[in-house]
């Protein structure tokens, strides 16, 4: 077996529903570990770089229609297409800051084809575990406050209603921290630095886990 000689890298992963403020809290993050020197990159899912991500873009951007279920096994498609870049960025000692990722694709999935969570998560089992999912708690009136509202698929209040009620039964398993989003932009940084901060010395001698596994 192999001697490892570098700690690895954190996998923590940023969740919530629409304009929670997910992307501006990863990129605070990643700055701050910076300052830090704590190596750190940024992923986002799904990956809309990639030709499965670009098919998911266009659904998105209501551009085609595809059944429901084959667009789920899109998006867990395009984080397996992810899986080697991810375990090697780890694995070099790189912590990974993750604008969303299995969590979203049960959640958002149960809810848009009425499949069951297990259903709907039985695609990602074995990729790897982020060490902790950061739940970003915001209210339908917050969320309609931000801009571009409703613009893409699934921005409906019906929608994430049901979403919000899947994460929480997905936040029953694993490693998850919830932190109310609608405090101004700082005070949610200092509070999800914090519990980053918290995470990191903690899983250095941890094997990278399996989700679902
Ligand atoms: N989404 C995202 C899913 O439905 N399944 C997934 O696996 C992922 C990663 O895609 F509505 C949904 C969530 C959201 C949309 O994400 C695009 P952003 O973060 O809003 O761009
Ligand atoms: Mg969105």
């Amino acid at each position: 077996s192999i001697i490892r000689t570098m700690a690895r890298g954190a996998f923590i992963v940023l969740e919530g529903l629409d304009r929670a403020g997910k992307s501006t809290q990863v990129s605070m993050i990643v700055e701050a570990l910076k300052e830090r020197n704590v190596p750190v990159e940024r992923r986002v899912f799904p990956d809309r770089s990639t030709a499965i991500g670009g098919i998911i873009n266009d659904y998105l951007a209501k551009k085609i229609e595809l059944a429901p279920e084959a667009v789920h096994l899109l998006f867990s498609a395009n984080r397996w297409e992810c899986k080697d870049g991810i375990l090697e960025t780890l694995e070099k000692g790189t912590t990974l800051i993750v604008d969303r990722y299995a969590a979203s694709g049960a959640a958002y999935s149960a809810a848009t084809t009425g499949r069951p969570l297990s259903w709907c998560t039985s695609p990602d089992q074995g990729l790897p575990a982020p060490d902790l999912v950061l739940y970003l708690d915001v209210t339908p009136d917050t969320q309609q406050q931000r801009s571009n509202w409703g613009e893409e698929r699934f921005e409906r209040a019906e929608t994430q209603r049901k979403v919000a009620e899947n994460f929480r039964k997905l936040s029953e398993s694993g490693n998850w921290a919830f932190v109310e989003a609608g405090l101004d932009k700082l005070e949610v940084h200092q509070k999800l630095l914090q519990k980053v901060l918290d995470l990191l010395e903690g899983c250095k001698d941890k094997p990278i886990g399996k989700l679902y596994e």
